[in-house]
């Protein structure tokens, strides 16, 4: 089937056997193995791109914008510019493994402003633990922290299983970007640092507890990988030491817009000790945030809750502080059981994030920690910070636009359990399409308008491959939603409606895995532009290729084993956050929106979806019922 990720089957514990135990300095350099027999991205033809633009706008633009667009891409056709720059995008294609991947590491993350809490990094739940208290607390990080570290053994050794796509083998490359690797502000724009690959890459992984930040070896002299109970003696100290709770939250400075925190990172580290604290953080492996208790809240609650703190740590007095959102990948373990974590989206796409998350968790279910006679280890150092009063005052300011943040930000959970990914392949429907079209429902039936939708596809088909955009709004999603609200309308032609969009969606997932979306063309073409110096075509200061980029839904989906809710923030201010983690029984939905939108609202939008969801399987059986 088209477009299902597949991992090789590999137990955890298995690479443990046949390991080399390498002493962590003689990392191997990055594998090319996988990358060279990978196709290259390609430039899709520039009258299909134009075409599927006219398209993917007809259901979401009037037919007055429409009809001055058609005239603009005409011109851009005939008039030579578009020719031009399509060569352009084809030369730079020859001369590079990716034309697409660093344009689009830019423009998508290091040159964008906002801060990267909420707006860029998604959060990840993990299933309720059951522990109340700090053991329990511990005993999960330090065996999350062996799982991890087993895990990039396999980075380390190259041994991670390939992952396929529509039996394709794909690009393993972000495997190699979410170890050791940290976002560093820049005034106008940041940048990643990647320590994997240096000469001396990192043996200590960063803990954060009560706002201070500990430096903790997680390597013995001879290489090997401490045990849990190893982990577990040093988390240990580590908390007796970070008792007191009046610590400046200096993390917190890594929430804000970026050219603010590019200001005070400057400032921050004039200090040599800020320096190198800063700098101990940055080369780390990853990092572990011990959470103090959020408020309790009821079970119906609970997954929204600790979504939003994964998203933003709750806000200045609880656990916000408790971060470096700079970091690629934090986990986060609080005392009363909540779990998951926060990963800065520069480096890598959620599949490898999620990948490694299944992983680990499945170690964990192995591992017993089993006490035994040891060498005591040293004190994990304390990373020191000098809190001048620009750093204060920066501090103070952070912790300010957090709270706005933080109460700005509305979060639904949406556990879903009534059916999964069953229901619509016992209607011979593709999941996927099914789940979309239940959003397209649920946004008609709440503002009696369709509107543009986004949704990642994979381009990991290709070298160095990120994200093309599926376009998810098309005329046949809108006559099977408009179908739905229409009293003239019988169920038999409702379904054939529904089952046309979910075959039209599928077309349109394969176009854009293959590289045959228009949305990353368009970019390239447009940036081509800027390069050339050329004065910018019409058809990207146009009305509609605005209204075409302004994502009142922007949703992904990535499935995971393990039963986590994954979620992330909207992409425009009046629009929603959709991640969505079809299982095989029920589905988990994370949808996200802004308070200081009054058109928006997460749990009735949550509460659409539902009902859209259960409408639509009543109308698949009714008529599976009439054909017998
Ligand atoms: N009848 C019965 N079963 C069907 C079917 C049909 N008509 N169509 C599909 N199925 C099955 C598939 O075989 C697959 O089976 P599996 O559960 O055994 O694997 C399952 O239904 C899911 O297929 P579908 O729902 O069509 O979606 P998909 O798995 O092809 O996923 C994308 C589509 C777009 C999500 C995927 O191609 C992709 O790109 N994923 C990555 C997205 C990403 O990177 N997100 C994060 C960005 S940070
Ligand atoms: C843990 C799940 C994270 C999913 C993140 C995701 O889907 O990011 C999208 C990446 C892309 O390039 O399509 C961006 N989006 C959040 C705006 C959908």
């Amino acid at each position: 089937m088209l477009g299902v990720l597949v991992r090789a089957a590999l137990r955890p514990g298995m690479v443990k056997q046949c390991r080399l135990v390498k002493p962590v300095t003689q990392i191997p350099e990055r594998s090319m193995v996988h990358q060279e027999g990978l196709p290259k991205l390609p430039v899709p033809p520039l009258k299909q791109t134009c075409e599927r633009y006219l398209a993917m706008l007809e259901p979401i633009v009037s037919e007055e914008e429409l009809g001055h667009t058609r005239k603009l891409v005409e011109e851009f056709l005939k008039g030579g510019v578009g020719e031009r720059l399509q060569k352009g995008l084809e030369r730079r294609a020859r001369k590079t493994e990716n034309w697409l991947s660093e344009w689009w590491m830019q423009s998508a993350y290091l040159d964008c402003r906002m801060p990267v809490a909420v707006y860029t990094s998604p959060g990840i739940v993990l299933p309720r633990m059951h522990f109340h208290d700090r053991q329990g607390q511990m005993r999960f990080a330090a065996k999350l922290i062996a799982g991890v570290l087993e895990f990039k053994n396999m980075i380390d050794t190259d041994t991670l299983p390939v992952e396929s796509l529509g039996g394709k083998p794909l690009c393993m490359d972000q495997y190699y970007q979410i170890l050791s690797s940290c976002r560093i502000p820049g005034p106008k724009r940041d940048t990643v640092v990647n320590h994997a690959i240096g000469k001396t890459p990192p043996t200590h992984i960063t803990i954060v507890h009560n706002f201070q930040f500990f430096i903790l070896v997680v390597y013995n002299s001879d290489g090997t990988p401490l045990t849990v109970d190893q982990i577990y003696m040093q988390l240990e100290k580590i908390w007796n030491s970070s008792l007191q709770t009046n610590k400046e939250p200096i993390g917190i400075l890594t929430s804000q817009h970026r050219n603010t925190w590019g200001k005070a990172y400057n400032n921050l580290i004039k200090d040599k000790t800020n320096k190198e604290s800063v700098r101990a953080i940055q080369k780390s492996i990853f990092t572990v945030c011990l959470d103090a208790p959020m408020p309790r809240v009821s079970d119906e609650l609970y997954q929204s809750r600790v979504a939003a703190q994964m998203l933003h740590g709750g806000g200045a007095r609880w656990n916000s502080g408790n971060r470096w959102f700079d970091k690629t990948i934090q986990f986060i373990v609080g005392e009363d059981g909540t779990c998951g974590l926060v990963y800065e989206h520069a480096p890598a796409e959620g599949p490898p994030i999620v990948f490694l998350i299944d992983y680990v968790v499945k170690c964990m279910q192995r591992t017993e920690i089993v006490r035994s006679p040891m060498v005591p280890l040293a004190m994990p150092q304390k990373l020191r910070f000098n809190i001048t009063t620009d750093v204060k005052r920066d501090i103070e300011n952070a912790k300010q636009n957090m709270n706005i943040m933080v109460h700005d930000l509305d979060v639904k959970v949406l556990m879903f359990s009534h059916f999964g990914k069953n229901v619509p392949k016992q209607h011979n429907l593709s999941p996927d399409g099914f789940v979309q079209m239940a959003f397209q429902l649920a946004y008609l039936r709440m503002y009696n308008v369709c509107c543009s939708t986004y949704e990642s596809a994979s381009l990991r088909m290709f070298q160095y491959g990120r994200t093309d955009a599926i376009r998810v709004t098309t005329a046949d999603s809108h006559s099977f939603a408009q179908a739905m609200e229409d009293p003239d309308k019988q169920n038999a032609e409702r379904v054939e409606l529904l089952r046309k969009a979910v075959q039209i969606h599928k077309e349109n997932t394969s176009n854009a895995i293959h590289g045959q979306a228009i949305d990353r063309h368009l970019l390239g073409l447009k940036l081509q532009g800027i390069e050339d110096l050329t004065s910018m075509p019409g058809i990207f200061m146009d009305t509609s290729y605005a209204v075409a980029e302004h994502y009142h839904l922007s949703t992904s989906q990535v499935g995971s084993k393990t039963d986590c809710v994954m979620c992330f923030g909207p992409m425009v201010p009046d629009g929603y956050g959709v991640c969505y983690n079809p299982m095989d029984e029920h589905i988990n939905i994370a949808i996200t929106a802004f308070n200081s939108c009054e058109e928006t609202n997460a749990a009735k939008f949550a509460r659409a979806v539902k009902d859209a969801l259960l409408d639509m399987r009543a109308l698949l059986e009714d008529t599976a019922t009439a054909e017998q």
